[in-house]
């Protein structure tokens, strides 16, 4: 690359400026004028007009990485969970007030534009919201930093009731137009598949070597989309770089020289196909084929995109860990090791040993789950199909590896098996948390317990092999959507008290705590919860036809629906309020009025997870049609709970539930944005819950339930759910009531295999925390019934959360992994 040509220059940032750009987007890209011009036209419209206040920064930032070639760091993930992101351009290129001013001189209202994007819902829940966090962070502290990933044509489906039951439709995001992308086809990547390995001699004589070389059955075409990934206010953006599969040119030669349409046709539908759709498993993988060929896809891409595009023609591969770290977000782009090691062999002519120590140089691992059905496993028939090659690498790189752990452990040959990167049982197959954790630099959890649970558990032989290699980093939020966009009202009373600059430095925070015990400062603080519940309000009512009351306690529950999660000890306890009034109990007078918000999907094929979203939606039903129980208590459960939702819900919720069982949940990061929102937290002492706890103080959060050692020790000695059946009348009554069809019309069959499965196995023990729940929820009442003491309380919850934010986590991953450089802001 030369002398970079000098930018035709930004817009002015004035309304005019903006008023300019903006007409003449209307008029030159999508053909229309303002009278004539529809919503989505003005969207787009609007979009491009902000995209190109960042277009001068995006260019900079890039010539710039390219020119110092930087130790940087790519970030591979299957998902990013981006939200829309409209009004983040706005506010990082700090154009808010000037775009909303602009579009009113013509007579159009921002807030309309805004409800006209459809958020790119490219990942399933917390993993690929992190990543989608962690981008963030990076482009605002000045990191080079790029992220990889798949375009997926359809992201998470869009769920729907019907009589309260999970219905999937098709995600079609893409089909207003993408304004944000930018397509790059003459970037595009050929990426082999299937076919067979062989071997050959390279070179004469003395210098004559055996080498392999693979030989795909097919091939198919990555082609690159870029996206801007501003920073806030620093002049940086950074790019993320999310592949679309395509046929190969040859297919369309095919289909003139041959007539052989249909095949033509099916080849196309085969490349096509990898880049289709969002696998919807969170946290439960179904090892189909597919996803690995989009895993495999993907990461191909990304390798061969750095070496190609990002480094210098003459870069001489062996200095590659001086220049990148690949962090791999969980076992999905795993596959990227051997692939690596391919091209460093196979077509950059390396030894073994010396591509071994560059490649393990290159890779960090994050391991996001505890759960053992979390952690991907394919079989070598798949992956020997798919990938004979990578297969072949693999097997040598886990014999060299337990050459090792014989060497140092005297053949120990339980500790062997258990170590080895293959299983032998059910069936063989390739462990990638293991091949990760062999290959990389460094491995990570993402909250203490969930790292120091890694170490003893779940890789306990690989930390005591390499204890130097294992760490935390706590996962973390980043401020700008989830506080300064989600939360203007907050935000705006924060920058009046201290200062703005918590948005990039959010241990700032603390500086609130002295204004939690000032009666004034706690009365705006109410009155902006107030003024947030009653935009989630308006946004029920319109979005979904629900109404719900703002004078009462918002109890809130949003993640995606896993029996770990527990969300039917939430609905045990919604169960029992409601017998308690409806058998004269308790008089309504005597409970705090509340309204329990739900949002969650369940993956398409987990049958029970479905089921629960039934009893929780049949139940709301019942609460609600009851003259008495729902003058104190309503379930709302809005259909399709996405980053959208979640930027109203959050900075309106009085109580966050957290609520899994202690030991299974890695992190969580929704605890995080309802603590820096001001909830206070219902919760185990479980992944970060742990954290915020200690942070914001015991007298501030409400625990209950089995620690991990106790939940562990109890499954030990032989765990018995229906002894707790027999021994809680409050807990039998509830089970009863669902077993003898109070909610589904009668109908005893209903919801049977819920009940049942509780009362047989209740792997998560929801049965064992119950009465631990109830007594925290009547600790919860107590506190709501003192407003002054529980804003003050969530005052201290905002002020004790800065560390929480993604740029700390960003910041340790800096510190203990990455060791990448910082450029200065511009
Ligand atoms: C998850 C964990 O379940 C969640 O606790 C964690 O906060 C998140 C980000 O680290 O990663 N692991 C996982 O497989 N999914 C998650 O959300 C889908």
């Amino acid at each position: 690359m030369t002398e970079p040509t000098p930018l035709i220059a930004t817009p002015e940032h004035t309304v005019e400026g903006f008023v300019r750009e903006y007409l003449r987007e209307l008029n030159f890209a999508q053909g229309t004028i303002l009278e004539r011009a529809s919503v989505n036209d003005h969207y787009l419209a609007l979009a491009r007009t902000v995209r190109h206040y960042l277009m001068a920064r995006w260019i900079t930032t890039t010539t710039e990485h390219y020119r110092r070639q930087p130790k940087a760091v790519a970030y591979l993930s299957a998902e990013y969970l981006l939200g829309r992101q409209l009004d983040n351009a706005l506010v990082a290129a700090d154009l808010e007030d000037i775009a909303a001013e602009a579009l009113a001189s013509l007579g159009i209202d921002l807030a309309d534009l805004r409800e006209a994007e459809v958020e790119p819902g490219l990942g399933n829940g917390g993993l690929g919201r992190l990543a989608a966090c962690f981008i963030d962070s990076l482009a605002t502290m000045s990191v080079p930093a790029i992220g990889y990933g798949i375009r997926y044509e359809y992201g998470i489906f869009r769920q729907t009731f019907v009589d309260g039951r999970q219905v999937e439709k098709p995600d079609e995001w893409l089909v207003g137009g993408a304004p944000w992308e930018f397509a790059h086809p003459e970037h595009e990547v050929t990426v082999g598949f299937g076919g067979h390995t062989e071997r050959y001699v390279d070179g004469e004589g003395d210098d004559a070597v055996e080498r392999t070389r693979w030989v795909p059955g097919w091939k198919v075409l990555g082609v690159p989309y870029n996206y801007m990934v501003p920073g806030y206010r620093n002049g940086r953006v950074n790019t993320l770089r999310l592949w679309s599969s395509r046929a190969t040119h040859a297919f369309d030669l095919k289909i003139f020289n041959h007539g052989d349409y249909a095949e033509a046709v099916r080849s196309r539908t085969f490349a096509e196909n990898i880049s289709k759709v969002l696998y919807p498993e969170d946290s439960t993988p179904q090892g189909k084929e597919l996803r690995l060929q989009q895993q495999y896809f993907f990461v191909a891409c990304s390798l061969r995109d750095f070496i190609n595009q990002l480094l210098p023609e003459d870069f001489d591969l062996h200095d590659l860990p001086e220049r990148i770290c690949f962090q791999l977000n969980d076992t999905h782009p795993v596959i990227a090791v051997p692939e690596l090691m391919r091209i460093l062999v196979d077509e950059e002519g390396f030894d073994w040993d010396e591509a071994w120590e560059v490649t393990r140089r290159c890779f960090a691992y994050t391991c996001h789950t505890l759960l053992p059905e979390a952690l991907e496993v394919w079989p070598v028939d798949v992956l020997g199909r798919l990938l004979p090659r990578h297969l072949e690498i693999i097997y040598r790189i886990n014999d060299e590896f337990l050459a090792r752990v014989r060497e140092h452990s005297g053949d120990d040959e339980l500790l062997v098996r258990r170590m080895s990167i293959i299983a032998e049982h059910p069936a063989r197959s390739v462990r990638m948390a293991h091949l990760a954790t062999v290959a990389a630099t460094k491995v990570n959890g993402v909250a203490e317990l969930h790292s120091q649970l890694l170490r003893d558990k779940v890789l306990a032989d690989f930390a005591r092999f390499w204890p130097e290699k294992f760490t935390n980093v706590t996962n973390g939020v980043t401020p700008r959507r989830f506080v300064r966009l989600a939360n203007p009202g907050l935000s705006g009373l924060i920058t009046e008290a201290i200062g703005e600059g918590w948005v990039t430095d959010l241990d700032r925070l603390r500086d609130l705590e002295p204004l939690a015990d000032d009666a004034e400062f706690r009365r705006r603080f109410r009155e902006v919860k107030d003024a947030n519940k009653h935009r989630l309000v308006d946004l029920l009512a319109r979005r979904d036809g629900i109404e719900i009351d703002p004078g009462t306690m918002l109890d809130v529950m949003v993640k995606r629906l896993h029996e770990y999660k527990r969300q039917t000890l939430k609905i045990l306890h919604v169960i029992t309020l409601y017998d308690r009034i409806v058998s004269g109990e308790v008089a309504v007078e005597d409970l705090v009025p509340r309204t329990v918000v739900f949002g969650a999907k369940a993956a398409p094929g987990y049958v029970m997870a479905k089921e629960i979203i039934a009893l929780i939606n049949h139940v709301g039903a019942v609460v609600g049609a009851h003259p008495e129980v729902s003058k104190v208590l309503r379930v709302a459960f809005p259909a399709n709970y996405n980053v959208t939702v979640a930027e109203t819900l959050v900075p309106a919720a009085d109580l966050s539930e957290q609520i899994s069982l202690a030991g299974k949940e890695a992190s969580g990061t929704g605890n995080m944005k309802f603590a820096l929102n001001g909830a206070l937290t219902i919760g185990t002492d479980d992944g970060a819950n742990v954290e915020i706890r200690q942070l914001v103080g015991d007298d501030h959060f409400f625990l209950f339930g089995l620690t991990e050692p106790e939940a562990a020790a109890m499954q030990e000695a032989g765990y018995r759910p229906s002894s707790y059946y027999e021994k809680n009348r409050s807990l039998r009554r509830a089970l009863d009531l669902v077993a003898h069809g109070e909610f589904s019309g009668g109908n005893r069959s209903t919801f049977e295999p819920v009940v049942s499965n509780l009362l047989g196995e209740d792997r998560f023990m929801v049965l064992a925390d119950f009465q631990s729940y109830l007594d925290a929820q009547e600790r919860v009442e107590a506190a709501y019934r003192d407003p002054d003491a529980w804003s003050r309380s969530a005052v201290l919850n905002v002020a004790r959360s800065g560390f929480f934010s993604s740029d700390r986590s960003m910041r340790d991953y800096m510190d203990r992994i990455w060791h990448a450089e910082v450029l200065p802001p511009l």
